[in-house]
């Protein structure tokens, strides 16, 4: 038994917030997939930044500047260390995976011509998707999208298929947010590197909450991922990239701190990572999220992971009990994600809001994929999403609550 386990109730008291009812009912959160909840030594660190070093990073001579700025720098360190970059200046701070995919996608402009061919899956997140398409409007570059089976596993002999010298982007998923599916990255990247000369995005929004991450042996160039998933604050994100494929990206947005020299004539841009960081940034919002990362170390990943795994076997389990449950991607290799619907029970935000009437937070509804849903045949999903702090009791309320819920929609 993992050291984890042993200290279920010591982790719960980590996070305040799971104290907090809902109407009469004790709140059972169930939508980590959205966003996860803060332990007191993220709230801390947030709260300790803005009562005494809050001030402007990287501008300032005065003492606050200059304690703000080394420790956002030093967060920006324990990221490196925590996706195995080679480098800080490899680690680009950003809102969130829906801005950093868009500065990507932005970036590569210049890079991209009419023609080229973007890769993406039919497993993608709408932020995956988009800021492509947007790219392929201002560019006349062509979308490939790799399919899935019924299970929802990527059909990579597609991928085979697509990759090619105009291959000028391949951008995958790690992990499924709607279905929890696992993608084969690794095969991915494996065959964008054989077979093309594209750059390698991986959205890691749904993985770096589960998995150690180690972008040297993904060996992709960008990663991508939110802070607000891992216990950070919200408007908190990262783009790793490696050295060279970064250099070779035209900035996103344009101002402050990113510059080197500005003239009305010509302006030359700031060294990594700070010409992809134009404005203020979050500072306390990035300090935290250093926190977060301090956080689950302490855990182990493989802890969070185990337990996760164990939630996800015992969930499935105890919702095939139910009568026309349906879980989708059932046989995929998948995190704790439980993605269903309860056949002739209304819609899904019809049992997600009797749920809610219980304390029971989960997500309905398309979950930000509507390819997935569509090739499903469904409107949308209840979704039931874990993190280190739930436990079996949790899953068992959930039981409980669906069988309810079905007697109410039949
Ligand atoms: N998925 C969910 O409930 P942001 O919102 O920028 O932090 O992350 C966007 C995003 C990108 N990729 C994947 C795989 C994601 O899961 C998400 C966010 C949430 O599933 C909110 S829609």
């Amino acid at each position: 038994m993992g050291e984890f386990e042993m200290n279920e109730d010591h982790i719960r008291e980590q996070f305040p917030i799971l104290r907090e009812k809902v109407g009469n009912w004790p709140l059972v959160y169930l939508d980590n997939a959205a966003t996860s909840q803060k332990p007191v030594s993220v709230l801390d660190t947030y709260r300790s930044y803005y009562t005494a070093i809050n001030a402007n990073v990287h501008r300032g001579i005065h003492t606050l500047s200059q304690e703000a700025t080394e420790e956002m720098e030093k967060a920006r360190g324990k990221v490196q260390r925590f996706v195995n970059a080679k480098q800080a200046h490899e680690i680009v701070f950003t809102k969130g995976t829906t801005e950093g995919i868009n500065l990507l996608a932005y970036a590569f402009s210049s890079q991209v011509k009419k023609g080229d061919e973007i890769v993406i899956s039919y497993l993608e997140h709408h932020s995956n998707i988009v800021p492509w398409q947007l790219l392929c409007e201002r560019t006349g570059a062509v979308l490939k999208i790799i399919p899935i089976d019924e299970n929802g596993i990527l059909q990579l002999d597609f991928l085979d298929k697509y990759l090619g010298e105009k291959t000028r982007i391949v951008s995958v998923n790690h992990v499924s947010n709607a279905l929890g599916v696992i993608n084969p990255i690794r095969e991915v990247i494996r065959k964008a590197r054989e077979k093309s000369p594209a750059y390698v995005v991986v959205d890691g929004a749904q993985s770096v909450p589960h998995f150690d991450i180690d972008v040297q042996a993904l060996d992709c160039d960008f990663f991508v991922f939110s802070g607000h998933k891992m216990y950070a604050p919200m408007g908190t994100g990262v783009v790793y990239g490696k050295e060279q494929a970064l250099r070779g990206l035209s900035p996103f947005h344009g101002g402050g701190e990113m510059i080197s020299t500005c003239s009305f004539e010509k302006t030359t841009y700031a060294d990594l990572p700070f010409k992809f960081e134009a404005g203020t940034p979050n500072v306390g919002g990035n300090i935290a999220l250093g926190a977060a990362i301090d956080f689950m170390e302490k855990i182990g990943k493989k802890n969070i992971q185990k337990h996760e795994k164990s939630l996800l076997i015992y969930a499935e389990k105890k919702l095939l009990e139910i009568e026309n449950l349906v879980i989708y991607a059932e046989k995929a290799p998948r995190v704790g994600v439980v993605s269903f619907n309860i056949e002739n029970a209304g819609i899904s935000s019809d049992v997600g809001m009797i749920l809610d009437k219980m304390g029971i937070a989960v997500r309905t509804g398309h979950h930000c994929t509507q390819p997935i849903m569509r090739f499903f045949g469904i409107a949308g999903t209840v979704r039931a999403s874990f993190a280190l702090y739930n436990t079996k009791e949790e899953v068992d309320i959930l039981v409980e609550g669906l069988k309810k819920a079905r007697k109410m929609l039949s």
